[in-house]
């Protein structure tokens, strides 16, 4: 990150409360654990092994009341920071992402983060994703085309597309933006082909005054990720598929605080030929039935 986008950042930040907030509201309508679709067998063999690996973890490190009572005060800055979407999906949705995507053939997934937002403004392809007038950052047109996993082109595919602005700021969840900055769901045309002009996102750095900044500084780590760009795409009959997308030489892909990269899923951008400013993406879709396995 340069100096321009700290400053940017500093001005404009919201709060991790505010943030958090925002991402927490999606599950506080979930209603009661007893209610929700986990068979008693499950939530008992789940929190029996998740108890039991803390009371491992306990005995083996020795852990002292000091210890203790401070993880008490953190649990509960999670809480009321609002930072257990971003904890869990920084820390953990990558190894839940991994386990239920083993069997998937086709285009490779990894986590949605907390700053997905349903219901993005539908464009038709070619499509130009909401910016603000003169927004900064190099211009990014993204191509690609769906197809099955014998490659018949498909019909009736989307793109759902958000990402950050060029200093590192999602829309909703930082104050002053555009609310559906950087967010679109794009209709690919009969061929299963999409255009997608947008600009490339910063490296992003998770909120650190909050409870999870706490953790990264007490700790001694750091809070970033590498620039990418989150994707869900879908067609009718098959099965959905949301992923990131990164840019080759950023120094975080090697050390993505979420552990969300894969080869896979590494861009090559190339400057534009035919005239027009920034760089040209290419990136196509392979999408399995439903109920296709490997
Ligand atoms: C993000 O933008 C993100 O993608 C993840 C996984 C966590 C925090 C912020
Ligand atoms: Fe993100």
């Amino acid at each position: 990150m340069t100096e321009t986008q700290v400053d940017i950042r500093n001005e404009n930040e919201g709060t991790a409360v505010e943030a958090g907030s925002k991402a927490t509201e999606r599950f506080t309508a979930s209603g009661k654990l007893s209610e929700l679709n986990v068979p008693k067998e499950r939530v008992s063999l789940l929190a029996g092994a998740l108890i039991k690996a803390a009371n491992d973890i306990v005995v083996e490190h020795e852990v002292t009341y000091e210890e203790f009572n401070a993880l008490k005060a953190w649990l509960i800055k999670v809480g009321t920071d609002g930072e257990w979407p971003l904890f869990l999906d920084v820390w953990l949705e990558h190894t839940v992402e991994d386990v239920n995507s083993q069997e998937r053939p086709g285009t490779k997934g990894t986590i949605e983060g907390p700053y997905y937002v349903p219901g993005s403004p539908e464009l038709a392809t070619p499509a130009t994703v909401l910016m603000r007038d003169g927004e900064e950052g190099t211009p990014l047109r993204f191509t690609g085309q769906f197809t099955d996993t014998n490659g018949k082109a498909l019909q009736n595919a989307q793109v759902e597309i958000w990402h950050a602005d060029a200093a590192g700021f999602y829309s909703q969840y930082a104050p002053g933006l555009p609310e559906w900055l950087f967010r679109a769901t794009v209709k690919a045309d009969d061929q299963g082909r999409f255009e997608i002009n947008t600009m490339r996102p910063a490296p992003y750095q998770i909120p650190t005054d909050g409870a999870c900044g706490q953790l990264i500084e007490a700790a001694g780590w750091h809070a970033w990720r590498p620039a990418h760009i989150h994707i869900k795409v879908s067609a009718p009959g098959y099965q959905p598929v949301t992923q990131q997308l990164y840019f080759p030489g950023d120094p975080h892909n090697a050390d993505d605080i979420a552990s969300a990269v894969k080869p896979e899923l590494m861009l090559d951008p190339k400057p534009r030929t035919d005239g027009g400013a920034g760089e040209d993406v290419v990136y196509n879709y392979v999408l399995a039935k439903e109920g296709e396995t490997k």
